[in-house]
């Protein structure tokens, strides 16, 4: 095709797009007046390509998803023999499919200890209604029906479905929907580098923690049904909790008896060189919500880990659960969740986050960036991190107002190839497992330019 056929299909794409599309967590006026969308047509690797014929360095992998990178012909197969034998039946009525089967039985075998059975929907936010849909039917078979509330925390995300809005702790979210629904409630998130003070981090991690035990008094123990957290915040920004907070959020949920739930959505399937993130910090989880990297978004599909606890009286005692979707355990969504499976274990793509690119992304990161004066913290675990972007690195002040300056970077990064996401003055990036050293030069060399641009704006380089 030439350029101008390439700017004629991109320029009726967009105008149709904006005519008729309404896009996810988007001000649509303007995105108009910004002239429409970038139009992604293709990828492979790590690579996009958009309608114009730009390469672009995928460093969020789509929303944090597609840990085994874009193009896999493998998953491709999988998907059109499983669509070939049977595209579609249902679990419900007394039914099952091999794929669901099979896949519900390599996820208990992979996940930690006492997670023996699995629910399937098709979202992160499903899996999430279906926790507060489930919690509540245990404590009302339990004999304890006033266990009723959920304490999340402030910057969470876990989804957009009136209950899984209600569960995130995203103040706008909630400003446009009257939310959270009552029997929500939130607590400060373990957030360090913005609110650790004075306090060195581990005693920070307890503060934090405390901020639990704090809310459960406050409540009532009697009334507090479960505390659900993710292991590491994502769409918060990549909150690290210091190594004491886990600890002892555990220690406070055992003695009040508060069910323990750990939102794996982003972090689960290798992003942090582990297969859970549950491990890294010793969760033990009661309930564990999937999705994104269980088929590294080539289909949609969650599922939700159910731990004996909550299983044996569900199963015992709970009759017929009356929740479900029509594409709960879809054959074809299994089928390549499987295959994503066996490329992350054949390919030892996790060991190779531990062992070799995490570490090595890090340490090409801290060369290139440590003495940056925009630059206040690189936090990292495996492939997930996040860069703080400040005006006074002493103080750990951010500009004013806060959140102008991640989008200006971020726009530079658009400029140059390269997607990051900006969440307040944060630049954080989550690439696919597959990014291999060359590419991780590459993307610290354009992260460190454009940041550099970032400065030259300011006046501060
Ligand atoms: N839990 C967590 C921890 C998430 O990050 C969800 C649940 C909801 O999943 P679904 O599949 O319903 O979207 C998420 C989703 C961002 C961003 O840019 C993050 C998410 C989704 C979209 C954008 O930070 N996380």
């Amino acid at each position: 095709m030439t350029i101008q056929t390439l700017h004629n299909a991109t320029a009726q794409w967009r105008a149709s797009d904006l005519s008729h599309h309404l896009h996810p967590f988007t001000d649509t006026k303007s995105l108009a007046e910004k002239g429409g969308s970038r139009i992604i047509t293709k990828a492979h690797g790590v690579w996009l390509e958009d309608s114009e014929g730009n390469k672009i360095l995928d460093a969020m992998a789509g929303l944090w998803c597609v840990n085994v990178g874009y193009g896999r012909r493998e998953l491709a197969d999988a998907a059109q023999r499983q669509m070939l034998e049977l595209p579609y039946y249902n679990t419900f009525f007394n039914t099952a499919t091999p794929p669901a089967i099979e896949l519900a039985h390599k996820l208990v075998a992979l996940t930690p200890e006492g997670l023996n059975h699995v629910f399937f929907g098709c979202t992160g936010s499903d899996a999430n209604d279906t926790i507060v849909r489930l919690v509540r039917h245990y404590w009302n078979l339990a004999g304890q029906p006033d266990k009723k509330t959920f304490i999340s925390r402030d910057k969470a995300y876990h989804g957009s479905t009136v209950a899984a809005a209600s569960l995130s702790g995203m103040s706008a979210m909630h400003a446009q929907a009257d939310l959270p629904l009552p029997g929500f409630e939130h607590i400060m998130a373990p957030y360090w580098y913005d609110e650790g003070g004075d306090l060195e981090p581990e005693a920070f991690g307890l503060h934090a923690a405390q901020a639990l035990e704090d809310k459960i008094l406050e409540l009532g123990p009697d009334t507090v049904a479960a505390f659900i957290g993710e292991p590491i915040q994502g769409a918060g920004a990549v909150i690290i909790p210091p190594a004491s907070y886990w600890p002892e959020i555990q220690r406070i949920c055992r003695k009040y008896d508060v069910l323990v739930i750990a939102d794996e959505v982003i972090c689960g399937f290798g992003r942090t060189g582990h297969w859970f993130a549950s491990e890294a910090f010793a969760i033990q989880p009661d309930l564990m919500p999937m999705a994104k990297g269980l088929t590294s978004g080539y289909l949609p599909l969650s599922a939700l880990m159910v731990g004996d606890r909550v299983a044996e009286l569900l199963i015992g005692e709970g009759g017929e659960f009356q929740h479900g979707y029509t594409y709960s355990g879809h054959p074809v969504a299994c089928a390549v969740a499987l295959e994503n499976i066996r490329i992350l274990e054949d390919e030892k793509l996790i060991e190779q986050v531990r062992d070799d690119t995490g570490p090595y992304l890090e340490r090409a990161l801290r060369q290139a960036l440590d003495d940056h004066p925009m630059v206040g913290e690189i936090r990292m675990l495996g492939l997930i991190g996040a860069i703080e972007l400040v005006e006074d690195r002493t103080a750990r002040t951010h500009f004013e107002p806060i959140g102008e300056v991640g989008v200006t970077c971020r726009d530079h990064c658009v400029a140059n190839g390269l997607v990051m996401r900006s969440i307040r003055d944060c630049m954080v990036f989550s690439p696919p497992l597959t990014l291999s050293r060359g590419e991780i030069d590459l993307l610290v060399e354009r992260i460190r330019h454009c940041i550099d641009l970032t400065a030259q704006d300011l006046g501060v380089l």
